[in-house]
Order: C-alpha cells, then structure tokens, then sequence
C-alpha cells in the first residue's frame, strides 16, 4: 500500500541550495518512492542555537515503503551527502531530512514520531507544507495546515528564488 508522505528538507551548511538539490535526487532514485511535487524554498531563522541561517523546503512522496525503512533510507541520503552522525541537537548540518506528515498514519517508536514532534511550532516546515498541502490534517492535533499556520507567531521565514531547486510547484518529472 501506498501513502502520501511530507518530507522536510533543511540545510545551514556549505552549498545549502545544491545540498537539498542533490537530496531531492537521491530521494527519486529510492525504489518504491516517487516525488510528487516540491515546495518554494523558504529562508529561515535558526530555532535552535546561534548558527547560520537555513534553507528549508518540503516535498510530497508517494511512498510503497514503509515508515521505519523510509526513516533509514533518509538517514543514509544525510549521511552520503556528508551529515556526521551524533552532532548537537538543533546545531547546525549540511542537510536534515525528517519524516513530517505520513498520510493515515501515526507513529510514535523511539526513534521515530509521525506526524514530527515540533511539526505545528515550525513556520519553517508548515509554510512550505501549506504550498503542497494546506487542508492535510494533522492526526494527533486534528488540524490541518492552513489552522496550525493560523494560530502560530509570525516567525523569520522568507520564501526564497531558486537557482537549482525545482522552481515551481509543478509534478516532479525524470
Ligand atoms: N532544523 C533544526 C533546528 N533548527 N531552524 C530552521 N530555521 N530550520 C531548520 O530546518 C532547523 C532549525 C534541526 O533539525
Ligand atoms: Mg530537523
Ligand atoms: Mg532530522
């Protein structure tokens, strides 16, 4: 069975643009795993302590997979495209991939929590979500994008030109 996934992409080191580019990438090429569409990029203020500023993007999945093999095949992506593993929380890295929405699903394993803890706090992950997917609803919270964007503080999120991301919101084609 397949679902529709949200994955959020982020990076605060080195080439931060190529970095989620060449994520995106590595996701199409997963077996059983198709992008569907990918988000603006968003600039975005650190949460977290003092480090540069991130890019952050979203992208729908449809995903045969399921979640723990997707978390470990995401975890691989960060670690081929030169993440070290065990760095500070919230500190800065050159990519981040988290599993954000699973469409019918909750998850709450140790290592894995579905929809992501922090998702509803975050301008950074919900602004680029609301482009894909504004009355997605949140399971545990019961709702959606465009309500949990609503009730949140403004916070210093820019939506940003792309040089190599996809530049619109259009199906992602091979
Ligand atoms: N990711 C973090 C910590 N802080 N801040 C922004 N603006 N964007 C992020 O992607 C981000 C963060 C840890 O995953
Ligand atoms: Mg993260
Ligand atoms: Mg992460």
């Amino acid at each position: 069975m397949s679902a529709t996934v949200y994955v959020g992409l982020g990076s605060n080191e080195g080439d931060r643009e190529a970095q989620l580019v060449s994520a995106l990438e590595a996701m199409s090429r997963i077996d059983a795993v198709a992008v569907l569409r990918c988000s603006s990029l968003f600039e975005s203020a650190p949460v977290g302590p003092p480090q540069p500023h991130y890019l952050n993007a979203v992208v729908a999945l449809e995903c045969g997979l399921p979640p723990q093999r997707l978390l470990c095949i995401l975890k691989q992506i960060e670690r081929d495209l030169g993440r070290s593993p065990g760095g500070q929380r919230w500190g800065p890295r050159p990519i981040d991939l988290d599993i954000l929405l699973w469409e019918g699903e909750v998850v709450a394993d140790p290592n894995l929590q579905v929809p992501h803890l922090e998702l509803h706090k975050r301008r950074f992950a919900l602004e680029p979500l609301f482009e894909l997917a504004p009355e997605a609803e949140h399971p545990v919270l019961g709702m959606t994008v465009a309500e949990l964007l609503s009730q949140l503080a403004p916070q210093d999120v820019r939506r940003c030109e792309a040089t190599q991301w996809p530049e619109t919101l259009l199906p992602v084609t091979e």
